[in-house]
């Protein structure tokens, strides 16, 4: 009852940025690819190797002079016959072979993130390697580039490689206990000593869990600023910003909204938000305010707090601000620095400072970053071994080690998966 699979639909999309560039790159993914070559370039190139055509519409007429490149699947990026087209990057150059291509029987436009989906099904990306490629096509700051691209190099999948060698080993210790155990009664059965390597393994993963999260990376990390009213948290926010993103004004109870604006410090994503002065108030829309920015406090990673310093929220950096003013000139005891939006004095202290602590809430730059997907099935893989640690019957140790490995097979393979998948491609451009 194995009837084969229908051949899939040869997918084409521009795969290179906005145009005009200076070449335009038009990929061709599927069974049809090399017909796709051979009708408008007149032949298949040799496999791996660039050469120059001239490519031709159903009616002879010239489109462009393209280098050409033919790579046969199944050892190609997306498992399937890849064909390249590489135009010169004007609009209608493009427009034209694209067109000529949708002429073409059994070829589609392709969906966002349909040839990375095709590389994924055909095992040529494991979840973590597609994961970082999303990441890596996101990517704004050094370090977010960095890390993606230790992803996209498959580190998560070394990670699990190694995790579900130590758990199939173990698995067969287990297993041999039982066989032996019940044959020969000098052969030591499942004993405490062979509990150590999943306690190992238990600590590490138990470690990972704790690590800062991938997407605070990815997001960037939440810096909010907070204080009573005219404490002048706008004006600094903007000087931090560098415009003037926030209102500004000697009226107590300027800032209603809440107010984001992504940074960077030495290489580090930053969110920084700006909100309401905290007061009791009878005003109704102050009030809405008031109610957002201690929302907004709860959820920050870090705060900066432009208040008396014994009411700073637990790890705030206390910010005296407006410190040229003249009744401002001594630093009360327990504020961390002393800053002037007026005359910019301590700005860049505030900047080094608040570079270096959102830095250590980020997942460590030799560290492999780990989502919070990610971060759930390594719970339950140290659930389970947390479980087969504290068994002495070897039958229940093997079904817990068996429950971690199915877990482990998840973090990278394709178990369902299918929703989590959707989400993930649409986060590509069409053409990737
Ligand atoms: N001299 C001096 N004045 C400042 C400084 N920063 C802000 N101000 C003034 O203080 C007043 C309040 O500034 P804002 O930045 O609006 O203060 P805020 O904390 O955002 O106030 P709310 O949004 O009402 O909570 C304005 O008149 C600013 O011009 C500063 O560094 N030096
Ligand atoms: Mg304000």
């Amino acid at each position: 009852m194995s009837d084969a699979p229908p051949a899939p639909d040869t997918i084409f999309a521009l795969s290179s940025g906005a145009l005009p560039a200076a070449i335009a790159v038009v990929r061709v993914s599927g069974p049809g690819a090399a017909m796709a070559l051979r009708t408008l370039a007149g032949r298949c190139p040799p496999p791996r190797r660039a050469s120059v055509a001239v490519l031709r519409d159903a009616a002879g007429a010239m489109l462009d002079r393209a280098l050409l490149l033919w790579f046969p699947g199944p050892e190609t990026a997306t498992g399937e016959d890849l064909a390249e087209f590489h135009l010169h990057g004007g609009r209608a150059v493009a427009a034209a072979v694209l067109g000529a291509l949708a002429t073409l029987p059994g070829l589609r436009p392709a969906e966002a993130g349909e040839f990375s989906r095709r590389a994924f099904h055909n095992g040529r990306l494991d979840l973590g390697q597609v994961e970082g490629l999303a990441d890596l096509l996101s990517a704004e700051t050094e370090r977010q580039r960095r890390q993606a691209l230790r992803q996209a190099e498959g580190a998560m999948g070394r990670l699990v490689e190694r995790w579900r060698e130590t758990i199939l080993a173990l698995s067969a210790q287990v297993e041999a206990a039982l066989q032996f155990g019940e044959e020969e009664d000098d052969v030591p059965l499942w004993n405490a000593a062979h509990a150590q390597p999943i306690a190992a393994l238990h600590n590490e993963l138990s470690d990972l869990q704790a690590q800062p999260p991938a997407e605070r990376l990815r997001d960037g990390v939440r810096v909010l600023f907070a204080g009573p009213v005219n404490a002048g948290k706008s004006s600094l926010f903007n000087a931090l910003v560098g415009r003037d993103a926030a209102i500004v004004s000697a009226y107590a109870g300027t800032t209603r909204d809440v107010i984001e604006a992504p940074i960077q410090l030495g290489g580090v994503p930053i969110v920084l938000i700006d909100s309401a002065g905290l007061r009791d108030t009878h005003d109704p829309v102050e009030r809405i305010g008031v109610d957002r920015a201690q929302r907004a406090l709860a959820a920050a990673d870090l705060v900066l707090w432009l208040g008396d310093p014994a009411e700073r929220p637990e790890g705030a950096i206390v910010v005296h601000g407006r410190a040229d003013l003249p009744d401002r000139q001594t630093m009360p005891h327990g504020a961390d620095l002393a800053v002037s939006a007026e005359t910019g004095m301590g700005v860049a202290a505030l900047r080094s400072l608040l570079a270096e602590r959102a830095s250590e809430m980020l997942p460590g730059e030799d560290q492999v970053a780990i989502n919070a997907r990610q971060t759930m099935l390594i719970g339950e893989v140290a659930a389970a071994l947390a479980q087969a640690k504290e068994c002495d019957d070897p039958v229940l140790v093997a079904v817990h080690l068996a429950t971690a490995r199915a877990a482990v097979d998840r973090i990278v393979g394709n178990a369902g998966i299918e929703d989590m998948l959707d989400g993930l491609f649409g986060r590509f451009c069409i053409g990737k």
